[in-house]
């Protein structure tokens, strides 16, 4: 029992009821050591005492509470919303920010409506354009026309939320585009530590503090080195409750912007927050990176010296961008698609953190919200019956041993419903369910962790009752809950149309490839789609475009970036600044990594 040397000082030991108040039910938890958050294995344990070990890592407090939120807003809001763009540049005139019928009652009684239990707004994106008037920039609404200079949307939101109940977070980008002190690393660094703590001071309780990771140079074209520990020592002085998310050490990205979770979704992770000095050592060490498929089974464990409870969020725009742009008024995902997410996220230990931009007139736009309400009554039927009789029992399972659940009768479910006690930790590496049918019992799922909660689609089956078996688990698995459910339907995924018009052309040469619309035609723009809708090495993520009358004189129409292609991998359209008459247009990109892209015929299209 070497491991009981090791608790860390945070560590509890809690006693469990049986969890439902009834009599019957599974009996109380196992007493144990818990880590909270944080185990550091002693430098000889075994795989045994490692896996011991993380049967009783636990989540903080603020960690769990954020798990059993489930569903969050974000809103994608700023000088992007008005210069129709992704990633501004930091040049943009504060202007054309002047969103005239801001309503932020509207945003977070919507939402709020629509089953939404927490609202995070990007005070500051990319661009340095500041939401809230700043003492630390001119670059911010107080430069703007809105409200005569005077208006603040982040006290806005924030106090729409505090009335309406919803807990409020802030994403700030550490990447600055605007600040002149960005790559001056200590001097933007005291600037951002004022930033955040305006933002933490000013607007009351903070729920989640998001930052991504982008980083880049600044003018005087050095790399900014950010000071990660100043920024969490900030937030744990100012909101201890509130969680640090993505380039923080509480909540973990997904891994991709396509509102996917893992089948395998551990909280349990091998995975070192990539804010800590010692992350790439370790990351190396266990062969881990934000994106691997696997983050914490036995078989990462064999390296690891250190496991975090760090359980992933799912961020996901309902359109393609994470702004709004009018021409996506016609691309917001259909509700297949938002159920298909809802199950690859909330339904995979994860919180869903779904985008809903405001638009340029300051409101959720019709066409989300719509979608929005849809989704919602959908989540509503599918769950407002839940078919297992006393499914919120507890109990203690061994491996190798099963649970049966009575249904109601007359039952036909297609959705199966596991939660596990996280506040015990995550124990489930594997397990199956079978279902009671006329022709007796048949297996219907498997699948390896469950944590917070999983969600299985079945194929609709008429049964009696439900078997869980845990065929694998650490010490002895909790399961907290079960649900057998039947799906409301979901209309057939709209075929969305592009919101422009392509014209046809014929490919000629390759890198640089080169469109040839067969005659003199009006050119408004151009889209790229990269192959696949993959991110590969090779993708352009920044493009020069030239028209050509004859084939021989060229001039260049476009320049830029195609903002966040990186993780976001949707058509990109490019609109020119004025349509052109041309026969000729081609396309030069380069990678992530300044190397000449690879652009093909079949990725380009104009219009
Ligand atoms: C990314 C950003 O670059 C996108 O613009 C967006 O804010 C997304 C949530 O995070 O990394």
């Amino acid at each position: 029992m070497r491991f009981f040397l090791f608790i860390v000082p945070l560590a509890v030991v809690m006693t469990l009821g049986n969890g439902c108040g009834q009599s019957g039910c599974g009996g109380s938890a196992d007493n144990g050591p818990e880590y909270v958050q944080h185990i550091e294995f002693p430098s000889d344990a075994t795989l045994e005492e490692k896996v011991a070990m993380a049967a009783h890592l636990v989540p903080s407090e603020r960690q769990l509470a954020w798990q059993r939120s489930e569903l969050t807003a974000f809103l994608h809001f700023g000088i992007n919303t008005f210069t129709d763009r992704e990633w501004g540049n930091g040049r943009e005139d504060p202007a054309m920010f002047n969103p005239e019928g801001l309503d932020a009652a509207q945003w977070v009684r919507t939402l709020k409506e629509c089953g939404f239990t927490m609202v995070i707004l990007t005070a500051k994106h990319h661009d340095g354009f500041c939401l809230w008037p700043t003492a630390t920039t001119s670059h911010s609404v107080a430069s703007s026309p809105w409200r005569g200079g005077r208006g603040d949307v982040v006290a806005e939101v924030a106090h729409a939320c505090a009335d309406a109940g919803m807990k409020f977070g802030v994403y700030l980008s550490p990447w600055d585009r605007n600040a002149e002190c960005y790559g001056d690393s200590p001097r933007y660094n005291e600037f951002f530590v004022a930033q955040l703590t305006e933002l933490l001071t000013g607007y009351g309780p903070i729920a989640e503090v998001w930052f991504d990771g982008a980083c880049g140079e600044g003018p005087n074209g050095k790399q900014q080195v950010y000071d990660w520990d100043a920024y969490l020592a900030v937030i744990r002085r100012l909101q201890p409750e509130a969680v640090s998310a993505v380039k923080g050490e509480d909540v973990r990205w997904v891994g991709n912007e396509g509102g996917m979770g893992r089948e395998t979704e551990w909280s349990a992770t091998v995975i070192t927050p990539s804010i800590y000095a010692r992350a790439e050592e370790n990351n190396r060490l266990n062969g881990v990176e934000p994106k691997s498929p696997d983050l914490g089974s036995r078989e990462r464990l064999v390296t690891a010296r250190e496991l975090f409870w760090f359980p992933s969020e799912v961020d996901v725009s309902i359109r393609p961008g994470w702004f709004w742009h009018e021409r996506e008024n016609a691309e917001v995902k259909s509700l297949e698609r938002l159920a298909d997410i809802y199950f690859s996220s909330v339904g995979r230990n994860s919180v869903l953190l779904l985008n809903i931009p405001p638009d340029t007139d300051g409101l959720l736009n019709e066409a989300d919200v719509r979608r929005l309400r849809e989704f919602a009554a959908w989540r509503e039927v599918t769950f407002a019956d839940n078919r297992v009789k006393r499914g919120d029992c507890l109990h203690r399972l061994k491996a190798g041993e099963s649970v049966e659940y009575r249904l109601k009768s007359g039952s036909v479910i297609d959705v199966v419903m596991l939660c596990e006690h996280i506040e015990r930790g995550q124990r489930i590496e594997r397990f199956t369910v079978e279902a009671l049918t006329s022709e007796g019992w048949r297996e219907v799922a498997h699948g390896t962790t469950v944590g917070n909660k999983r969600l299985l689609r079945i194929e609709p089956v008429e049964a009696r009752a439900l078997r869980v078996r845990i065929d694998e688990c650490r010490a002895e698995a909790l399961l907290d809950r079960a649900g057998a459910f039947l799906m409301a339907p979901t209309a057939a995924a709209a075929v969305v149309a592009p919101s422009y018009e392509p014209i046809a052309a014929e490919v000629a040469g390759e890198n640089p490839v080169t469109l040839d619309a067969g005659g003199i035609v009006e050119i408004s723009g151009f889209a790229y789609s990269p192959a696949g809708g993959e991110f590969l090495p090779e993708t352009a993520v920044r493009y020069r475009v030239w028209v050509s009358v004859d084939g021989e004189s060229w001039s260049v129409a476009a320049e830029g970036e195609f903002g966040n292609i990186e993780n976001n991998t949707v058509v990109q359209v490019v609109e020119f600044p004025q349509a052109l008459q041309a026969r000729y247009l081609r396309m030069e990109g380069s990678t992530l990594d300044d190397r000449t892209a690879v652009v093909r015929g079949e990725e380009l299209e104009i219009f």
